[in-house]
């Protein structure tokens, strides 16, 4: 098989030679194909099947245990000017990475088959849509990207048609850390990537493209491409109101993406739907709303923590059809991770008898892979062309203190602040003690592919756009009392808030206004059927002078990125800084 598209065949052609792969396969990401590939990966031990009468067609992967993780150090942004990618980005000149890398990828598939992964990213016929091809030597990538994206044939024509297309060369190489490099060209569309198979290295549609490249081409053309999850809330009335939030890892997207209302909820009708977990692309439409699309099809969702309290709809889809990448196993063969129940597991990610003393038995970045259409919430607009208008936006983090449960920004300028500023702890905060804050702005921090100070200008220019733009909201599940306790019981609860949100952007509910934004009154929040009544004072208090800390922290943090920070976002940070006094 070759494409209709010269430029398609002259690079695939061009890379074979190069790398000298023994084969070339082009996915046409049908059925027949998965299982082909899957059973290939079974018989070189890439693959291990698991218990087919539990978990059936579910496989597990067990990476080189120097290869667990997304390599921020080795993953590179190359502008053609260091200042355009920002020192957020780390940069490399754009003809010092090719000579770099075409070193590297040299002879790099000898013996080896090339995989031609053709992919959109996004509904295969919406306008919003962007597609890409990824070259690599992996199956375990080729299923992978099956499962993560609308992968195959049907993508290949609209490639066809379009002409064009985001280029991915990637290489699992020998997975020396030493020869291992994520290389961004946004000015070229073009990604490559050697030395490791994790997802967010190896899976070049995903971070690279959907984020990293995508926010670059997003600016040009005007829109947005962001690390947010998109949710429909139902109300008892039957109203689908869509919310999309920015939260960075570890802070609980993929559980608030497919969260399930508290019992009260459920019998009054709210239902949640999911459109996506992780990434989000958001297009301002002809009637000045913002339209969200997810540019995934599937989920790459961390396994450990993942239990029947913190997300039911996560685990009733990992029951079949499903990648697992190291995770433990129990002594019947099925897959397991910190967090799932109290079993106790036969082997450990690597693959030895498990024994507490090695550390956790499913790696603390073990990972699931599964397609959306197998969430039991998952939303039939995932497919919509047009995407789904949405009504807010939220910015959330893992704060000990300060942050309140929620707070409204007054306007979209002062939003961009808030989201700007966001920061979340690195680590959970001691008895009495403050974690490690880091400013992670929008939660794009390791995926924004230009210099921030460009992108909040083109934030604040979005919002212009708008004649009815998205109110934007601040949230943080984390806060803890004097004896480091959650103070908010989280997960499904966390509906409690968003029908506060929804409520405010319908202008149902009032609000108090502090020198930091808009706040709920404590009996607007429903508590109705909890257990426990959560201290809402402490929740929504708003400590001043830790906010003029925080502010001056703030104004720290954004003359990094100066000459090019907004001028209105320094307004909006002075204006904040002078009601609180
Ligand atoms: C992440 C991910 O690291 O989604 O943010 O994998
Ligand atoms: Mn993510």
């Amino acid at each position: 098989m070759t494409s209709t598209l010269a430029a398609l065949n002259e690079w695939v052609d061009q890379v074979s030679a190069h790398t000298r792969a023994s084969q070339v396969h082009w996915c046409d990401g049908s059925d027949a194909e998965y299982r082909r590939l899957v059973e290939q990966m079974l018989a070189s031990g890439d693959l291990l099947s698991l218990n087919p009468d539990t978990h059936p067609d579910c496989y597990l992967h067990r990476s080189d245990p120097n290869d667990v993780a997304r390599v921020e150090h080795l993953t590179f942004v190359c502008t053609a000017r260091k200042e355009d990618a920002g020192p957020n980005n780390h940069w490399m000149d754009p003809a010092e990475a090719h000579a770099l890398m075409n070193g590297l990828f040299a002879g790099c598939m000898e013996g080896r088959t090339l995989y031609v992964v053709p992919y959109c990213m996004g509904p295969i016929d919406s306008p919003l849509s962007r597609c890409g091809v990824e070259i690599t030597d992996s199956a375990y990538v080729a299923v992978n990207m099956r499962l993560m994206t609308r992968m195959g044939q049907a993508a290949l024509e609209r490639i066809e048609r379009d002409g064009h297309f985001v280029k991915g060369l990637h290489s699992t190489g020998d997975l020396d850390p030493d020869r291992r490099y994520i290389m961004h060209f946004p000015e070229e569309l073009s990604i490559q990537s050697f030395g490791s198979g994790y997802g967010g290295n190896a899976l070049l549609g995903k971070k690279c493209h959907a984020l990293r490249i995508a926010s670059f081409q997003a600016r040009s053309e005007g829109w947005l491409a962001e690390h947010m999850l998109i949710v429909g809330i139902e109300n008892p009335e039957g109203e689908v109101r869509y919310i999309a939030a920015a939260f960075p890892s570890a802070c609980g997207k993929t559980n608030l993406a497919m969260l399930i209302p508290p019992e009260a909820y459920r019998e009054q009708g709210w239902k949640v739907w999911t459109v996506g977990d992780d990434i989000c692309w958001l297009h301002p439409g002809e009637d000045g709303r913002l339209y969200a699309i997810n540019p995934e099809a599937g989920f790459f969702g961390v396994a450990p923590g993942t239990g029947d309290k913190t997300n039911p709809n996560a685990l009733a889809m990992l029951d079949r059809e499903a990648i697992f990448t190291n995770v433990a196993t129990t002594e019947d063969n099925q897959p397991w991770w910190e967090g799932l129940d109290d079993r106790t597991p036969a082997t450990d990610w690597r693959g030895r008898d498990f024994d507490p003393r090695n550390g956790p038995a499913a790696h603390p970045n073990s990972r699931f892979t599964v397609s959306i259409k197998r969430c039991p919430s998952y939303s039939d607009q995932a497919e919509n062309a047009a995407g789904v208008p949405i009504d807010a936006i939220i910015f959330g983090g893992r704060r000990a203190t300060l942050a309140p449960l929620v707070m409204e920004a007054r306007d979209w300028k002062h939003g961009v602040l808030v989201g700007g500023a966001m920061a979340s702890e690195t680590t959970a905060a001691a008895i009495g003690q403050v974690g490690v804050v880091r400013r992670d702005p929008m939660a794009m921090k390791p995926f924004c592919g230009y210099h921030f100070g460009d992108y909040w200008a083109h934030w604040l220019s979005i919002g212009n756009k708008l004649t009815r733009p998205p109110k934007i909201f601040q949230v943080n599940w984390f806060r803890r009392d004097a004896e480091g306790r959650f103070i908010w019981p989280g997960f499904g609860d966390n509906l409690r808030v968003l029908e506060w949100v929804l409520a405010r952007c319908r202008d149902q509910v009032g609000a108090r206004e502090t020198a930091v934004g808009l706040l709920p009154e404590a009996g607007d929040i429903n508590l109705d059927g909890l257990a426990q009544v959560p201290d809402l004072d402490s929740l929504l208090a708003v400590d001043e002078a830790g906010w003029r800390e925080e502010m001056a922290a703030i104004d720290g943090f954004l003359k990094d990125f100066e000459p090019r920070v907004p001028a209105l976002m320094k307004a909006e940070l002075e204006r904040v800084r002078a009601a609180l006094g």
